[in-house]
């Protein structure tokens, strides 16, 4: 199968590209005959990617109703071009229409005096761009640095990214929002779900990959059951000597760097345990815990997955949005054998749903194992699934969890936000201590429950965010009540906590008995568990609204600029009457004169 295009020699139109070396394959061995159509074995028809025209010299006609198929199969066939697929997010790509899914320009061809290098910035100077790719500059080492005759060629040789994957890992939002309605649905069981259960062909490795600091939020319990039923089926089957691959389920604990550095490992794989196989999971081959952006146990995990998958397994990365998997996988790519050091081109972000289809990922096992990245699944019951943009980056946890810590009486509740409220309703003792574990940029608050009703009316939207502005109060939905009832025996640690998807959650600790009211929007999953993390704050937070760093920058911000502009004001009053002092005075003198 070929792909060519032909590069225009005017660049005047063409957009900068992002270009990045590494994994994927190399575009300088297509050929540059003008050939625009593929057949895809993998999509129900045949799929056009490219125009039928030389398009940099005739760029596509505007307006024009687009004749592609959409699919979100990825590059999971072999038989699909692997330039095809963009090795970012494993959408089809396509340069015919802008407005629609896949789109991507093509690299301008650098003037001959142009010097590799100088232009780009440091991947560690741009914002939003994770930690594991912070490694260098985007640059090719074969690039015109090295071999200054090859300008042209060199720009064939790089991969290229879809214009979506460029803006998410520039300016860490999508391109072109409307874009995003267009996108099928990813149909998680046809494309990926079968596979992973299937008894014949390649055994089958699913890294099930969860979110430390929203392990409930983002477990994906219907995969896990899924593949759970699985095992136990073709272990069967192959006892009575069927053929009966039997998946393997590996637990990967990731963003471990978000949990407080003195929580203890043995306690953490307990409850991760426990919590797993109460979620659907009831096999694990193996459980490990890691961070992506500090490059923590992924040396195990990658050697645990390349021994499971055998020579020719199949290794899925499943999970819910924003888990962490492109991110796992890029990190894993610097520790597989023989390509220490390498970058992968997945597209890592806080946007949940950045990843479109299937990524194979090369490079990154030996022989003929294959890695893929899939598209997070939804879960509609996580909280952040209902935020706009600017509310998921308040409640978004990017650094490691710190402790704010109440002690509560009887008929008083703690807020986070304008997102959940925990009622002390009942309580055999005289005070219990809440604690909340949430992003830092999430404003709270302590007061009587009998005014809890005002707060709702006068605070929510503004002092309690998000949500951000009262119009988005409305638009959340209906508030609804959960009741608890717990025990604790003991002061010194929280008992259990009551945790909201996507969230976080209120830490308990109590001697005795309490009846507990949680109220956040409905649909929100809002569970109790034993205690994640047992330790406290020292230092009690006081009654009120404690102000959030973002809320109170912003503030500051305000308070700064209208300082400046009263300083202006009255420095242009002065003048002012400066100027009109110096004419009165020029007045009068000419009146004296007169
Ligand atoms: N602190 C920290 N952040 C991480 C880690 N891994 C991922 N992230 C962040 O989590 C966010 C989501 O990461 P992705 O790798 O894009 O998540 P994903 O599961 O591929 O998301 P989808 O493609 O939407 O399904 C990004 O902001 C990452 O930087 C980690 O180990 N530690
Ligand atoms: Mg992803």
């Amino acid at each position: 199968m070929i792909i060519a295009r032909k590069l225009s020699a005017s660049k005047s139109q063409l957009k900068p590209f992002l270009f990045l070396s590494p994994f994927t394959q190399s575009l300088a061995s297509l050929s540059n005959t003008q050939f625009y159509q593929f057949p895809i074995p993998s999509a129900p028809l045949s799929f056009s990617f490219f125009s039928s025209k030389p398009t940099s010299l005739n760029p596509p006609p505007k307006h024009q109703p687009s004749p592609l198929l959409l699919s979100r199969d990825g590059n999971y066939e072999d038989a699909t071009h692997p330039t095809a697929v963009c090795p970012g997010c494993g959408i089809h790509m396509q340069d015919s229409n802008p407005k629609h899914p896949g789109f991507f320009t093509k690299p301008s061809i650098k003037d001959p005096n142009y010097k590799s290098g100088e232009h780009l910035i440091p991947v560690s100077l741009e914002f939003e761009f994770s930690n594991s790719l912070k490694r260098g500059v985007v640059t090719d080492p074969e690039g015109p640095a090295n071999n200054p005759g090859s300008t042209q060629s060199s720009a064939m040789e790089k991969p290229i990214v879809c214009a979506r994957c460029h803006s998410l890992r520039h300016y860490g939002k999508v391109k072109d929002p409307t874009v995003e309605n267009l996108l099928p649905e990813f149909d998680f069981d046809h494309t990926v779900g079968r596979r992973l259960v299937s008894a014949i062909g390649a055994r089958s490795v699913v890294l099930l990959v969860v979110d430390a600091v929203d392990f409930d939020g983002s477990f994906p319990k219907k995969v896990a059951k899924l593949v759970s039923e699985a095992i136990e089926e073709n272990f069967t089957a192959w006892k009575e000597g069927k053929s009966g691959n039997v998946p393997r389920i590996v637990l990967v604990v990731t963003k471990l760097d978000l949990l407080p550095t003195s929580l203890s490992p043995t306690r953490l794989e307990h409850w991760v345990r426990q919590r797993a196989r109460e979620g659907g999971a009831g096999v694990i081959k193996k459980v490990h815990f890691v961070s992506a952006v500090k490059d923590w146990g992924l040396k195990d995990l990658v050697e645990d997955v390349i021994t499971l998958a055998g020579p020719r397994g199949n290794v899925w990365a499943v999970g819910m949005q924003n888990a962490g998997k492109s991110t796992l996988i890029n990190a894993m790519g610097k520790w597989a054998g023989g390509n220490e050091g390498k970058l992968s081109l997945l597209t890592e972000a806080s946007v949940p749903g950045t990843t479109l289809g299937i990524v194979k990922v090369e490079g990154v096992l030996p022989g003929q194992a294959k890695l893929f990245d899939t598209p997070g699944l939804l879960n509609p019951h996580q909280i952040t699934t209902r935020l706009t943009r600017d509310e998921q980056k308040l409640v978004h946890i990017s650094k490691e969890l710190k402790p704010r810590t109440y002690r509560v009486k009887e008929g008083h509740s703690v807020h986070i936000g304008g997102l959940i409220r925990l009622d002390i309703e009942e309580l055999s003792a005289d005070s219990v201590y809440v604690t909340v574990w949430a992003s830092p940029y999430l404003p709270l608050h302590m007061g009587k429950t009998e005014n809890a009703s005002t707060m709702l009316e006068d605070h929510f939207g503004r002092q309690l965010q998000p949500p951000i502005g009262e119009k988005r109060v409305q638009e959340l939905g209906k508030w609804v009540r959960k009741e608890f009832h717990i025990s604790g025996s003991t002061w010194d640690s929280s008992s259990v906590d009551i945790a909201a998807a996507g969230l976080g959650w209120f830490a308990i600790g109590l001697k005795g008995e309490a009846v507990l009211g949680a109220w956040t929007y409905e649909g929100v999953d809002v569970v109790l568990y034993n205690s994640l993390i047992p330790f406290r704050s020292q230092i009690f937070e006081v009654a009120g609204f404690t102000v959030s760093k973002i809320v109170s920058k912003a503030d500051q911000a305000l308070n700064k600029s209208m300082r400046l502009h009263e300083n202006k004001r009255k420095r242009s009053v002065h003048n002012v009457t400066a100027a009109d002092k110096s004419l009165s005075l020029m007045v009068d003198a000419g009146t004296n004169s007169c």
